[in-house]
């Protein structure tokens, strides 16, 4: 194999060379367009793998990716939360420039526009076969209403996917169902799914009148003591469906054996999964295999069950002899929160585990624990193992480097507007940094360099019901991170120039 990155012209010459070979030979070409597999873990902290610090428990699954590919440090999720930072890491687009970006309620129309390429469409136009499996949290259907029981259009097959399995919204969010293509899995017609989000509809218990059925209790400060499905209560009200409703401890089995289908059916062919794991997102239990597994209750159990995954994942492209030419990206889409909802002592065992490592704040956050994330990229073939880059990068760029990768040219400025092009720092063959990158929790925050700037707001310093630092001050903030990296140092009155050069220029990407 080629030591050097794959660039377009690499593509173009070994196209033009098959040429010469036939038919024969242009599909071995193509096959050698390397297959994609984004894992994408949900609210797991810079600091919750052993790779990146934690040591209460081992994940050696993901260890491993890192220990045979690159281990980035300065890598970012574009948001805090996770609506936004899937919808950057399928677009290209800050999300803050389109309105209704927040976290989507469980009834959210579909909110990624069809009129540009996403990232799963742009590799869909270069050969590939693309899969959504997992959390979509992208909304469904159109502003009339989704109606459950009938084909569930737009959703992933519209904006780029050529198959999907998912979890509509979120694991605390109604329905509880997967939906395979246009249609909830396992449906009887004759038990037709309500969902409502303003009332309670339907006879199910709710968290709120029948606590004693529920096997784990919703934090009162917190909501989620809506309908009841497989004894924790969600947030919204269901009725009917029930042969389509999931089993929390069966979630992640379920979608790891959906992707290793997928991955066998389409080894023949480049195929991008973006697997889009329910772990560690509340409310959390894991399959019995892993509970009481780790020592730190169901947040910690429900971490090495996402180890597991990746495991089984890496199995299966290993078993199909796709090793060397599969790309593996690993990353999460915010930072770690304790209790988000519900009472599973998450907060009550974490010990002296940092989920957030050495970083301030967390979920929700604009401090660096909200966005600043895990993310490993190995790839045998063409990333050398074992790197560490410091490299800043955003998950936002994956679009443009995997179109330089996969030799597809953006074809307008309005497509994937945000992404750089980092393919030579996702192969670990520079450590150069994007320019700069905005990071997104309500407020937005400019890092530049060593520099990180936050913006005034005016919203809570703390987030009670979370017990989350939110990064929030009415005054601006200033931080090195280079030599403060848990921001605890504001020095933006020492550093006046500084703050109103970073302020016109995030005033500029914002107007862009
Ligand atoms: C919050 C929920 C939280 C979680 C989050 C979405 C409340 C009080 N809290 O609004 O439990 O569902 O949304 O998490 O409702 S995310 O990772 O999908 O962004
Ligand atoms: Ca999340």
């Amino acid at each position: 194999m080629k030591k050097h990155p794959m660039t377009r012209t690499s593509f173009a010459r070994k196209v033009t060379t098959s040429l010469f070979f036939g038919l024969l030979s242009l599909t071995v070409a193509a096959q050698q367009k390397p297959n994609i597999i984004i894992i994408y873990a949900d609210d797991l902290g810079y600091g919750d793998v052993s790779c990146y610090g934690m040591k209460k428990i081992k994940t050696p699954n993901i260890d491993r990716l890192a220990k045979q590919g690159v281990r980035f440090t300065n890598a970012y999720a574009t948001s805090a939360t996770c609506t936004p930072s899937r919808f950057g890491l399928l677009t290209g687009k800050y999300p803050w420039r389109q309105r209704n970006t927040g976290i989507a309620p469980g009834d959210a129309s579909l909110i990624i526009p069809a009129d540009h390429r996403t990232l799963p469409g742009m590799l869909k136009d270069a050969g590939y076969h693309t899969a959504a499996i997992g959390k979509w949290h992208l909304g469904l259907g159109t502003k009339a209403g989704i109606d459950w029981n009938t084909h569930i259009s737009p959703g992933p097959l519209e904006v780029g996917f050529t198959y999907s399995f998912i979890m509509p919204a979120t694991l605390d969010r109604v329905p509880c169902v997967f939906v395979e293509n246009h249609d909830v899995v396992n449906l009887d017609p004759k038990d037709p799914i309500t969902v409502n989000y303003q009332h309670k509809i339907g006879n199910d218990p709710t968290g709120l009148e029948n606590p004693e059925k529920l096997r784990m209790h919703p934090d009162p400060h917190q909501g989620h003591n809506q309908t009841i499905v497989d004894s924790i209560s969600r947030i919204g009200w269901m009725s009917g469906g029930n042969s389509a409703r999931w089993k929390d401890a069966d979630i992640a089995g379920t979608l790891t054996e959906k992707a290793i289908h997928f991955i066998a059916d389409n080894k023949q062919q480049p195929f991008f999964l973006y697997f889009a794991s329910g772990d560690i997102h509340v409310p959390r239990y894991p399959h019995s295999q892993f509970r009481g597994k780790s020592g730190m209750g169901l947040r910690g159990d429900a971490i090495l069950q996402l180890d597991w995954t990746v495991g089984q994942l890496v199995k299966a492209v290993d078993s199909l002899g796709l090793t060397n030419n599969t790309m593996i990206i690993f990353s999460s889409d915010n930072g770690p929160v304790l209790n988000d909802g519900y009472l599973d002592q998450a907060a009550a065992l974490v010990g002296n585990h940092h989920p957030g490592g050495p970083l301030r704040g967390g979920k929700y956050s604009a401090f660096e624990a909200g966005a600043r994330v895990p993310f490993i990229v190995k790839w045998p073939a063409d990333v050398k193992a074992g790197g560490n880059s410091a490299a800043l990068i955003g998950q936002i760029d994956l679009f443009a480097s995997l179109a330089h990768l996969t030799g597809q040219t953006l074809t307008n400025a309005e497509e994937a507007p945000d992404s750089f092009d980092m393919l030579a720092q996702l192969l670990g063959k520079s450590h150069n940094s994007r320019p700069s990158l905005v990071t997104h929790a309500g407020t937005l925050s400019l890092i530049e360099g060593d520099w990180k700037y936050i913006t005034p707001s005016k919203g809570a310093k703390i987030d009670k019901a979370v017990n989350i630092e939110l990064g929030n001050d009415q005054a601006p903030q200033l931080y090195q991170l280079g030599k403060d990296v848990h921001e605890q140092q504001n020095v933006a009155a020492q550093h006046p120039d500084k703050v109103a050069e970073m302020a016109a220029k995030l005033e500029a990407i914002k107007s862009k």
